[in-house]
C-alpha cells in the first residue's frame, strides 16, 4: 500500500555519534512531526555523552550538492540550519540557497539555529565564521532561533533578564531574519519557568512553558528548530509553527531520558505510538 507524500524538510547539520543532538535529534523531531526529514551533513563529530573530541568538516561543495541534489527532485517545504562549522561553508550553503529558493524572497522557509557550541562549550563554529554567520544567513532566515549563549556571541549582548531579552530580540532582527526567537532556557531568573520570545520587527509574543528540573537537555534546540521547520512545512503561519515547535520540545524535555555519564538527549517517544505493545 502507498500512502500520500508527506511534507519534506532539510536540515543542514552536523552529527554526533552518540545520537542525542545534531542531525540525529533533528531527524527523530522531524518523524515525530510527520515529515519526511532530508540531510545536508556538514561535518562529522567524534561525540558521546561527556563531550565532543573530534570534528571532521566535510568540503563545502559536498554540503552545497546535498541541498541541490535534494531541492530538485524531493523539493523542500522548509530548510533548518544546525552546525555549520566555517565560513566557507556558511558560504557553500548561502549560494546553494539562493540557487534553489530557500529563504529570503525565495518560496522555502528558512530557520536559522545558530549554533556555535555545544552544552559542554565544545566549539561548532570557527569564531571566524560569525561574521558571514551575520551577514549571510540573518538576512536570508525566516526564523532565526539563537539560545542566549549565541545571542552573547551574535550581538554582544549578556541577557540575565527578560528586558534584556527584549533588547536582544531588536539588536537580532534589525539583522535581517523575518522574526527572531530569543529562546529563555538559558535565564536563571526564571527558576520554574522558561520564556522564549517571538519578535517580528513590530510585536513581541512570550511563550511561556515550564522549566523541568534535568540536566538531560542535550538536542533540545535542534529538536525545537526542526520542530519549527516542520511546522512550517505542514502550512502553518511562522508564529503558529514557533508554537508548534515550543509545545514539541517542553514534551521531548519532560520526557527527556539519561544516557552514558554525561548529559542524555530529548525525546521524541512521548509522541510516538508504541506498536510493539498493540
Ligand atoms: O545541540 C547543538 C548541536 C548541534 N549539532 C551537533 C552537536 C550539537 C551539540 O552538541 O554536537 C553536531
Amino acid at each position: 500500500m502507498t500512502t500520500s507524500t508527506p511534507p519534506r524538510v532539510m536540515t543542514i547539520a552536523g552529527t554526533d555519534s552518540g545520537g542525542g543532538a545534531g542531525v540525529a535529534a533533528d531527524l527523530r523531531a522531524m518523524t515525530a512531526c510527520g515529515v519526511h526529514g532530508c540531510l545536508a551533513v556538514t561535518a562529522v563529530t567524534v561525540q558521546n555523552t561527556l563531550g565532543v573530541t573530534g570534528v571532521h568538516v566535510l568540503p563545502p561543495e559536498t554540503v552545497a550538492a546535498q541541498i541541490e541534489a535534494v531541492a530538485t527532485d524531493i523539493g523542500l517545504g522548509a530548510v533548518k540550519t544546525g552546525m555549520l562549522a566555517t565560513s566557507e561553508t556558511i558560504r557553500a550553503v548561502a549560494a546553494a540557497c539562493d540557487r534553489v529558493g530557500i529563504g529570503a524572497g525565495g518560496p522555502t522557509p528558512f530557520v536559522v539555529d545558530p549554533v556555535a557550541a555545544s552544552m559542554h562549550g565544545d566549539q561548532l563554529l570557527a569564531d571566524e565564521a560569525l561574521d558571514a554567520f551575520r551577514s549571510l544567513l540573518f538576512p536570508r532566515a525566516t526564523v532565526l532561533t539563537p539560545n542566549l549563549d549565541e545571542v552573547r556571541l551574535l550581538v554582544g549582548v549578556d541577557v540575565h533578564d527578560r528586558s534584556a531579552q527584549y533588547e536582544a530580540a531588536k539588536l537580532l532582527h534589525a539583522l535581517g531574519p523575518r522574526y527572531v526567537v530569543v529562546k529563555g532556557g538559558h535565564l536563571a531568573e526564571d527558576t520554574d519557568v522558561c520564556v522564549d520570545l517571538l519578535y517580528d520587527g513590530h510585536t513581541f509574543t512570550e511563550l511561556p512553558g515550564p522549566r523541568f528540573a534535568t540536566t538531560d537537555t542535550h538536542g533540545s534546540g535542534d529538536s525545537m528548530a526542526s520542530a519549527i521547520a516542520s511546522g512550517l512545512a505542514r502550512g502553518m503561519a511562522v508564529a503558529d509553527a514557533v508554537a508548534f515547535g515550543k509545545r514539541y520540545v517542553v514534551e521531548a524535555v519532560r520526557n527527556a531520558y539519561p544516557l552514558g555519564a554525561g548529559h542524555g538527549p530529548v525525546s521524541p517517544f512521548w509522541a510516538i505510538e508504541r506498536w510493539w505493545e498493540r
